[in-house]
């Protein structure tokens, strides 16, 4: 096993932490034993807790308008590898990465599998890309891919899907991630029925493609590139897609793509019944699909999303299985540190959830009793569960204090030296 950075120094750290953090260990272990909760179950949770890492997310995003690039960036997939090892490594719950191709092709990936696995690291959903041209493409999708009005464009993104599936096969991926940036800008552009009809025929064609143990898991986004509409708009539109095209095909739910102020808690209980749960991109948000770092902005929204999560565990809910991601773009922090930040945001939301008295919470609903409903939930959500999620980390050999860890090892000063910046003009949002 490789570490991109010295399991010395992780150890230091965690020995002059350890002491502090096993009195606050037990202080919570005795309030959580009065509540009926076993510290120790919940921190094996938390270790076995995972959630993948954005290729794309290791190197700075921007926006629409422009890029200003940090020191230090991943200039290939190798080297974002790299850097998805040290997240894991800082973090121990990001044991793999979701790859986006062709931007993260290479000629061989029996060596790109083969550095993956040297750092413990595999490979989670694999994302398709019909919203960009590429250099030798033949056709363009400047007015749509799947359900693109030109037979010969619709074939042409149906084969890259299938095409991207060969390259997950090799890489041991079982899920591919579409979504399209297919839709229209102006009112009467597009026939709304036809342009549907045209996708499902094309999701089909794919999923004709998809081997048996993968599943296909639909992403819907409400706008942008396309402002006026778009073809997979909505959870609506996504579930019917799901429907129509198979059993192994499911939504996906981005955070960030919905409408300000829509209850995703209750799209993500209709996808569960509905066995119809894909995954997650977890991000947060303002106004629209600003991607921020998860729980930066709405914990309490992240906290309720995984109270459905554990609920339907709790059930024990049959084919419940979904696949959990990051999709964030960063701006102006360290990605690493951001992506480290929101992977143990995401866990500290499912550890809360657990704390939830399910049996206290179904008595309230059944007598109508609102506020103690609420405050049933607000209970787990308001306990600090950080020495849980520090002490799943030491278990782990990962590091109890993440950031300031990866700080001291001087990772993102030593990859400025060995990654020069190529220089040129770099685009905004990718
Ligand atoms: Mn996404």
């Amino acid at each position: 096993m490789k570490y991109p950075i010295s399991p010395d120094l992780v150890a230091e750290k965690n020995d002059q932490l350890t002491p502090d953090l096993q009195k606050d260990f037990d202080a919570l272990g005795e309030q959580l034993e009065r509540r009926g909760l076993n510290i120790q179950a919940l921190t094996e949770q938390a270790e076995a807790f995972d959630i993948a890492v954005p290729s794309w997310g290791t190197g700075t995003g921007g926006t629409r308008f422009a890029r200003f690039p940090g020191v230090g960036e991943p200039r290939n997939i190798f080297e974002k590898v790299e850097d998805c090892a040290v997240i894991n490594q800082m973090s121990g719950c990001t044991s793999e990465i979701s790859p986006h191709f062709p931007w993260d092709a290479v000629d061989d990936f029996t060596e790109l599998k083969a550095h993956s696995d040297q750092y413990g690291l595999g490979w989670s959903s694999v994302n398709s890309n019909t919203f960009q041209d590429q250099p030798d493409q033949e056709r363009s999708y400047k007015y749509g891919s799947l359900s693109h009005a030109d037979a010969a464009v619709r074939e042409q993104a149906v084969a890259h899907n299938l095409q991207v599936i060969e390259w997950g096969k090799q890489l041991g991926s079982k899920v591919l991630t579409v979504w399209v940036g297919d839709g229209s800008n102006h009112p009467g552009q597009q026939h709304f029925q036809r342009a549907f009809e045209r996708y499902l025929a094309s999701a089909k064609a794919i999923y004709q493609g998809l081997p048996n143990d993968w599943e296909m898991h639909i992403e819907h986004k409400m706008f942008e590139p396309a402002f006026y509409s778009t073809v997979i708009q909505d959870w609506g539109s996504n579930i019917l897609a799901a429907m129509e095209t198979g059993e192994r095909c499911k939504s996906l739910v981005d955070l960030g793509h919905h409408a300000p102020n829509v209850n995703i808690e209750m799209i993500v209980s209709r996808l569960i019944q509905f066995k119809k749960l894909g995954g997650f991109h977890f991000n947060d948000s303002k106004y629209g699909d600003d991607d921020l770092d998860s729980g930066s902005l709405h914990p309490y929204q992240q906290f309720l999303i995984f109270n459905e999560l554990v609920d339907a565990e709790h059930r024990k809910q049959e084919g419940f299985a979904p696949a959990y991601m990051l999709d964030q773009s960063h701006n102006v922090t360290d990605p690493i540190e951001s992506l480290i930040n929101s992977a143990t945001e995401v866990q500290r939301s499912f550890i809360k959830a657990l704390l939830v008295d399910r049996n206290a919470l179904e008595n309230y609903q059944n007598d109508n009793d609102a506020i103690m409903a609420s405050n049933t939930l607000k209970a787990a959500f308001n306990t600090d569960v950080s020495p849980i999620l520090a002490m799943a980390r030491k278990n782990k050999n990962a590091a109890i204090d993440s950031l300031a860890t990866y700080r001291a090892s001087g990772y993102r000063q030593q990859a400025a030296k060995a990654r020069p910046d190529t220089g040129g003009s770099r685009s905004g949002i990718v």
